[in-house]
């Protein structure tokens, strides 16, 4: 599902230069005014888990929480977890509508990660669990500490770019993305406060 023509057409200024990528930057997708309710009811009401991942055969804690919430039947694999979504909380339902009004995608499934601070991570990768189709459309909104997010071109090495995402920004991953480019969010060694960031998708 591609994002509808009045999207691409009023947010065209806010599309990002990326050969083979389709990447959109929207600073202010929630007011500044409504972060703080959001965040706390996030905070409190996610069940968040550290997940234990395998790594050349050990288990290991993923240097983050995480949650994931969807419709019923949409589970989900990736890093050896098969996950089963949590039915969806009132709030994370209201932030979907929101994305469906802008997007005109209807999303049916939400990956919660809370960095707790600097030292919480993800490493290089891209969305393309088979899960999620040929062109995933992947919404993703961040609330609270700024934080880096990198992308590399998976076979033109040197094409780099590295973004900021503010509290409250909406960074939207659509098109040949993902085929093309990997993305991350690195560690930093300066004491940082914690963030949150949803990433909505379609789960076929
Ligand atoms: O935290 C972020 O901004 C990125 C999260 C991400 O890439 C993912 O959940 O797949
Ligand atoms: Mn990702």
């Amino acid at each position: 599902m591609p994002l509808s023509p009045e999207f691409t057409s009023q947010f065209a200024d806010q599309l990002l230069s990326m050969p083979g990528a389709e990447v959109y930057l929207l600073p202010e997708f929630i007011p500044v005014e409504e972060q703080l309710v959001l965040w706390r009811a996030l905070e409190q009401e996610v069940a968040w888990r550290q997940e234990e991942i395998k790594l050349f055969g050990k288990s290991i804690p993923q240097p983050r929480l995480t949650a994931w919430y969807g419709d019923e039947g949409k589970s989900y694999t990736y890093s050896g977890l098969t996950w089963q979504p949590l039915p969806w909380l009132p709030i994370l339902s209201q932030l979907r509508e929101k994305l469906l009004e802008t997007t005109g995608i209807s999303f049916n499934s939400v990956l919660l990660n809370l960095y707790r601070n600097g030292q919480d991570s993800m490493g290089w990768h891209a969305d393309d669990e088979p899960e999620l189709g040929k062109n995933p459309v992947i919404a993703s909104i961040s609330l609270g500490q700024e934080r880096s997010f990198h992308f590399r071109h998976r076979t033109q090495t040197g094409l780099k770019e590295k973004l900021l995402l503010s509290s409250g920004s909406l960074l939207l991953m659509a098109g040949e993305t993902q085929h093309h480019w990997q993305h991350q969010v690195p560690k930093s060694a300066k004491p940082l406060e914690p963030r949150i960031n949803l990433t909505f998708r379609v789960i076929h």
